[in-house]
């Protein structure tokens, strides 16, 4: 499998007159709900101390968005006083599930990244849950949009690997095991992490992460899993499904950079959302038909 670029890229660019978003909007949750596309990114101020917020855009044919006014959800928190980053939505229930990272400390510190989740109807008013994997530097949580033999399921990042955990309430995680790990000589050799939660198909769970290399370059992979027991790979594409080659994506606040948060479902296709070089949103998309040829 291989994505193609939307000629039109980027969708998303910091806006100067903006203060939280005048440096650089990336990583993007996205969700497909009643018409239209909801993209929930992160945002970064030019003078806001590299704290990241979040925005709200929205869009009927998943490439033209309207950006609104002012952030949507920011550090209020005493374990995000640093930044909430990379956000992933999940609907489940008729509710949508927001995980992302919360940084208790400094970003560049390298350490007290935790999973917190927050729930929205409407993207106005949001409900805190708190953070979910207490005591664990983690990231890249992503949650199946149903229970699989009566448990909550989550894909997370426990470094290098990518871990399972299971729940019954969404809250209290346990069971962690890990499912997926770097692969040695290849572009995902130095680190991994689920990039959108899981999409199902006839033959299993679709699972979109990035991989990082020894020169810290990130690039986009696909596997499947299981859908009775999602613990289980299935299949893993040996090549990347995209690489940093646009100028959105070689240059940028970080370069060299592709890092995909939200995947939806539109028509025939899936649209991949991406964050290139940590400045900018993109999309590309493939065929569902063509989804699947690497299993
Ligand atoms: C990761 C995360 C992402 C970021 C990426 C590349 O560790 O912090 O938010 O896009 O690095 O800089």
């Amino acid at each position: 499998m291989k994505l193609t670029r939307y000629q039109g890229n980027p969708v998303l660019k910091p806006r100067k007159e903006s203060k939280w978003e005048s440096k650089a909007v990336f990583n993007s949750a996205a969700v497909y709900d009643g018409g239209y596309v909801h993209l929930l990114y992160r945002a970064i101020g030019e003078y806001e101390n590299y704290i990241s917020k979040l925005g709200h855009a929205v869009s009927k044919d998943g490439y033209n968005f309207k950006q609104f006014d002012e952030p949507v959800f920011e550090p209020r928190e005493d374990y995000e006083p640093f930044g909430c980053e990379d956000p992933r939505i999940t609907k489940i229930e008729n509710k949508f599930y927001i995980t992302y990272t919360a940084l208790s400390k400094r970003a560049f510190s390298g350490s007290g990244n935790r999973v917190a989740l927050a729930s929205t109807k409407d993207f106005k008013t949001f409900q805190r849950h708190g953070i979910i994997l207490p005591g664990m530097e983690d990231k890249n949580a992503v949650l199946f949009p149903e229970r699989i033999n009566g448990k909550y399921v989550m894909f997370h990042r426990f470094m290098p690997d990518i871990l399972i955990s299971y729940s019954d309430d969404l809250i209290h995680w346990n069971d962690h095991k890990i499912i997926m790990q770097p692969r040695k000589n290849s572009w995902d050799c130095s680190k991994i992490g689920a990039g959108a939660p899981p999409i199902k198909t006839e033959d299993g769970w679709l699972m979109f992460y990035h991989g990082v290399d020894e020169k810290k370059v990130y690039r986009l992979g696909v596997t499947l899993f299981d859908l009775n027991d999602p613990a289980k790979l299935l299949a893993r594409q040996d090549e990347p499904i995209l690489e940093p080659e646009e100028d959105y994506e070689l240059y940028g606040d970080i370069s060299n950079v592709v890092f995909v948060c939200g995947v939806i479902e539109k028509d025939d296709s899936y649209y991949v959302y991406y964050g290139g070089a940590d400045t900018v949103i993109a999309v590309a998309t493939v065929n569902k038909d063509d989804a699947l040829d690497f299993v």
